[in-house]
């Protein structure tokens, strides 16, 4: 609800037709699949998220510009950005300055309910959506993938439990995200991943998100199938999160 209101506010500040306008709008996208499944590439999506509402500050004041580039150089295959305000003290400016520092496959970390969210997602330069079924119906997933793909963008959807990854396979998505993390109760639990991973179809791509905070972690889920790693804690709570990123996948 709280998101829909923030959406409309920015759909009559910035029409569709200037978001359409913009340089990125009309430029390809770079493929978070083809990028994880690149043997050279670690396949860790390394995210930067100011605060959430499970720990509040982690790094409110980041660098952009440092944080961005320093994952790349440490080895990440791709960006996570949180673009929400409200809960992750985000903006679409900072997928904006992420863009403008690397060529990488940039993910836009939001909570996606509008199809003019996706518009905004191309035009300020991301390749991927996130499409979370706990706050859609599988409707929704199926017009709002077919939406973002039609704009040649990537879909990653987030899943939680059996039923979440049932109801959504027949969406045609080639991405999917086990959240370890309950976003009711905050609670993370590794054995999620572990445990929808019998139930993932062959030819999707998975990627396990949220509680990665041992290399050893990445090299266990890599035995059940997981190709892409989601980690922004374990890097945030430094105050050089490249750095700690640098360390972690080396
Ligand atoms: C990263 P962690 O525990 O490494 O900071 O988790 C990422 O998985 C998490 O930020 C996330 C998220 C989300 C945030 C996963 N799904 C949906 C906001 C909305």
């Amino acid at each position: 609800v709280v998101k829909q209101k923030e959406v409309e506010e920015r759909k009559s500040l910035y029409p569709v037709k200037l978001l359409e306008s913009s340089l990125y709008f009309s430029s390809p996208t770079v493929s978070l699949k083809k990028y994880l499944l690149r043997p050279d590439k670690s396949g860790i999506i390394a995210e930067i998220k100011r605060k959430s509402p499970s720990k509040g500050d982690i790094n409110p004041y980041v660098s952009i510009e440092r944080t961005s580039i320093g994952y790349m150089q440490a080895g990440a295959s791709a960006l996570s950005i949180l673009t929400d305000k409200d809960f992750f003290g985000g903006s679409a400016d900072d997928l904006k300055v992420a863009r403008k520092f690397n060529f990488c496959p940039i993910l836009r970390k939001d909570f996606i309910i509008d199809e003019y969210q996706i518009i905004e997602a191309k035009s300020i330069g991301a390749d991927v959506i996130l499409l979370i079924a706990a706050i859609l119906t599988p409707e929704q997933v199926k017009q709002l993938a077919a939406f973002a793909m039609s704009l040649g963008m990537e879909v990653l959807l987030e899943v939680h439990d059996e039923a979440e990854l049932h109801a959504n396979m027949d969406a045609g998505i080639a991405l999917v995200g086990v959240n370890n993390r309950n976003l009711k109760t905050f609670e993370v639990d590794i054995n999620t991943s572990k445990r929808l991973s019998e139930l993932m179809p062959k030819e999707v791509v998975a990627v396990s998100e949220s509680g990665i905070d041992n290399p050893a972690l990445i090299k266990e889920l890599k035995t059940f199938g997981y190709k892409g790693f989601l980690i922004g804690e374990t890097f945030m709570k430094n105050s050089r999160p490249e750095l700690a990123a640098k360390e972690f996948i080396a």
